[in-house]
């Protein structure tokens, strides 16, 4: 067990709803803590540039437009095992299979309309990281 910083994003589905401070509160409850934080509106390709490890996938278009369809708030969030606790706190990427009480199975729409991100590994969550923020934008603490 040892303190990771991982990406998180909340996605234009939730943004939308005004689920933002919602979703805040259950990181925050689970002892993760946010030491960057931005709300931002990707172009289609930018998205396309985060995602481009799914490029081949049949999904990928559509997921592009969706996460581009409006402001998403990524956000670096810090604790011990952040990244496998984040992921839990979001669930299943299918909303109809995620846990009750989870970020997905609580908001989700959809299984592309998930409402949530979370970096898998550390080498992702160090590339993630790196997409959005510049080390001048993360609380060192
Ligand atoms: P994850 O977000 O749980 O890590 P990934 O497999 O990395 O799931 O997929 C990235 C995102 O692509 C998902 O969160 C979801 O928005 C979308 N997605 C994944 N699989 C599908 C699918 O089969 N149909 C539609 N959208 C999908
Ligand atoms: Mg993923």
């Amino acid at each position: 067990m040892s303190v990771e910083n991982t990406l998180s994003i909340i996605k234009p589905d939730a943004v939308k709803r005004d689920l933002t401070g919602k979703i805040i509160a259950m990181f925050e409850e689970n002892q993760l803590r946010i030491v960057a934080q931005k709300k931002i509106w990707l172009s289609k390709a930018q998205a396309g540039s985060f995602y481009a490890v799914h490029k081949d996938r049949p999904f990928f278009d559509e997921l592009c437009e969706f996460m581009s369809s409006g402001p998403i708030v990524v956000q670096v969030l810090r604790g011990t095992n952040a990244i496998e606790k984040n992921r839990e706190i979001m669930g299943a990427t299918n909303p109809e299979q995620a846990e009750a009480g989870t970020i997905r199975k609580e908001f989700a729409l959809s299984m592309t309309e998930n409402s949530a991100h979370g970096s898998d590994s550390p080498e992702t969550a160090r590339e993630e990281i790196s997409f959005f923020f510049s080390g001048l934008e993360i609380i060192q603490f």
